[in-house]
């Protein structure tokens, strides 16, 4: 029945997270429109209702990884240590939701999760269905559904006669404790390090399975004071001003000191000194402005860190086994004793490209090598199927029926990293060739930016905004640009959709830093949305 008559609402809301929570908070409050939330999940949090793996933590300073947009908010919150477990983001986002009484407008749970979005030209309305069969109408479809989301799930040989649990990191049971297990990891990023630093001293055995290592400094996670807590309340404004005008709003100024221009036994001390006070992307953008531009003077900062691992390791085949070769050219990780934790007896690492898994059993994996190692529990900490994962998952077409999968054939693509062109009044936050930082503050910056463009939409009887081809053309071109300018590029990751078996690697960022990247947005809404197509109410679309 639904199907026949289904309900129009003024804006549809895809996804439950930083960015979903603070898209529907801007449509429903201030522009006052009707809105409907979608999530998949059983409540609010996105990133942080999935991530439940033990040991999971912001690798952004506490004080940073939230928002910025209300002063009282911002008063009212605390924190307790430099860095934030996911529980404590997790209440953080369910607090937020409450406060702005935002619980209302969303529908949680499996069932909603969305699988089409179709524009129907002539009424200028899309028309989205969930996984429960519920069909809803809306003019504007904002998408904020995570770029590291979509999880990369690998069909390991033989996983599916496995006796003991399988759990993949971004889809963690709530609570599940591990203690006195036998568990193997297999993954090494950014969770697969944390999720090992956290097990090591826990579990009975623990075998982390690694494909490449890659170069991880010291998180510096550190209580807080009350005085900081007081220090950093009493500078909001200066603070929010420094990040959102920086490049990576990770809340230290970038440097700009070329590796070479300083003595080794200076480089060395500002190496020591990052890696003291510790965070990756500190380490890689704070220390020199060329680390990751650089072949040279990247290669300074991997020997450095190289040297760390060697010397916290204390058996050197181990140590061989985690120590990274070439680039430093991920993005920067870092820990809360990752290293160390190799020391244990109980934790053993396997180097799956020398000893490659060979099939999984029901007890167990058994590698090259012919050794079956017994596991009780095998976690996949193997990643996402990053920016563009989520919307190639749903059916979504724009005008004339144009699958989005067809209109990204060759790489997705869009304008500002928020539209995109034959996909009018569709919205995206942290879309392909969106900035690349620390999050909440490129997510406000999006949220704040599409909110506005609906509001003179509105204002002005308007009946679709899209960006036009070759805007959408020319945005992809700087990024590519921009990218090809670091050496990022050489090395296969997410960052590139150069993770995924099959997935046609791309640019997939903005790299230019979110100050330059506010600049821009600024510059294209006081030029009457430069670069997007606007069609009245009664007028045919024209390009
Ligand atoms: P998400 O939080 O990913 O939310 C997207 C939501 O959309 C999900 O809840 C999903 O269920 C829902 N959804 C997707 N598709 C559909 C559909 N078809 N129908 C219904 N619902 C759907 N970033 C940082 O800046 N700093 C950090 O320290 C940091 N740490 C991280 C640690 C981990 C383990 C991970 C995985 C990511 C981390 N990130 C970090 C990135 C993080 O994803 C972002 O900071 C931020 O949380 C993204 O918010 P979002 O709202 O854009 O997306
Ligand atoms: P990442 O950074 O993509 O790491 C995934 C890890 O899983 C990485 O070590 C991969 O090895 C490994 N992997 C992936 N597929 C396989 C298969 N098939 N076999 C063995 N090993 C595999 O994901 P994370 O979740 O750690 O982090 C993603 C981001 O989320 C992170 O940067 C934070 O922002 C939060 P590889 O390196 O490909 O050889």
């Amino acid at each position: 029945q639904s199907q026949l008559h289904p309900q129009t609402v003024g804006a549809i809301v895809i996804g439950a997270g930083f960015g979903g929570i603070y898209s529907v908070h801007k449509f429903a409050n201030e522009l006052g429109l009707s809105v409907i939330g979608f999530d998949k999940a059983d409540g609010p949090g996105g990133t942080w209702y999935w991530n439940r793996y033990p040991g999971a933590l912001s690798d952004t300073e506490s004080y940073l990884y939230r928002y910025s947009f209300d002063k009282d908010l911002l008063q009212d919150d605390k924190w307790k240590n430099t860095y934030l477990t996911q529980p404590e983001i997790l209440e953080y986002l369910e607090g937020v939701v409450d406060r702005f009484d935002l619980r209302r407008h969303f529908r949680f749970g499996a069932k909603n999760q969305v699988t089409s979005a179709i524009y129907l030209d002539s009424a200028a309305l899309w028309e989205v269905t969930t996984e429960g069969g519920d069909v809803y109408r809306a003019k504007y479809v904002v998408n904020a559904v995570g770029l590291l989301s979509a999880i990369n799930f690998p069909q390991l040989p033989g996983l599916h006669t496995f006796q003991g649990e399988v759990f993949h990191t971004g889809a963690w049971p709530e609570g599940k404790d591990l203690t006195g297990k036998r568990v193997g990891v297999i993954g090494s990023g950014s969770t697969g390090t944390q999720l090992v630093t956290d097990l090591g001293s826990k579990v009975k055995h623990l075998t982390h399975f690694i494909r490449t290592p890659q170069y991880s400094v010291p998180v510096g996670k550190r209580p807080v004071s009350e005085q900081d807590l007081a220090e950093v309340k009493a500078n909001w404004d200066g603070i929010w001003n420094q990040v959102k005008g920086s490049a990576l709003a990770f809340g230290f100024e970038e440097s700009t000191t070329p590796v070479m221009s300083v003595s080794e036994e200076e480089r060395n001390r500002i190496y020591e000194e990052a890696w003291q006070k510790g965070g990756g992307f500190r380490f890689m953008f704070g220390t020199f402005g060329d680390i990751a531009t650089d072949e040279e003077a990247n290669e300074t900062a991997a020997a450095f860190i190289r040297s760390k691992i060697a010397q916290i390791i204390k058996d050197p085949e181990t140590a061989r086994k985690l120590m990274p070769t070439g680039l430093y050219a991920r993005r920067p990780l870092c820990d809360d004793g990752f290293y160390a934790v190799f020391n244990r007896p109980n934790v053993e690492v396997v180097a799956i490209k020398e000893n490659p898994i060979r099939v999984i059993t029901e007890s167990g994996v058994v590698t090259e090598d012919d050794r079956l190692h017994e596991l009780d529990v095998l976690a996949f900490a193997t990643g996402f199927d990053a920016v563009d994962g989520n919307y190639r998952r749903m059916e979504v077409r724009g005008r004339d029926g144009l699958h989005i999968n067809d209109h990204w054939q060759g790489q997705p693509t869009s304008y500002l990293g928020v539209a995109t062109d034959n996909f009018p009044n569709w919205f995206m936050v942290l879309g392909p060739n969106g900035p690349f930082t620390n999050l909440p503050p490129s997510i406000e910056t999006q949220v704040e930016w599409i909110t506005e463009l609906v509001r003179y939409s509105e204002d002005n009887g308007l009946k679709a905004i899209e960006p036009t081809e070759q805007t959408v053309s020319d945005w992809g071109d700087t990024c590519t640009e921009l990218a090809n300018m670091t050496v990022f590029t050489k090395v296969d990751s997410w960052i590139f959709g150069a993770n995924i078996p099959g997935k046609k690697p791309s640019v997939l960022f903005y790299l230019g830093g979110l100050g330059n990247y506010r600049s821009i947005l600024g510059d294209v809404a006081e030029n009457g949305y430069r670069g997007f197509e606007l069609t009245r109410a009664g007028e045919p679309a024209t390009a």
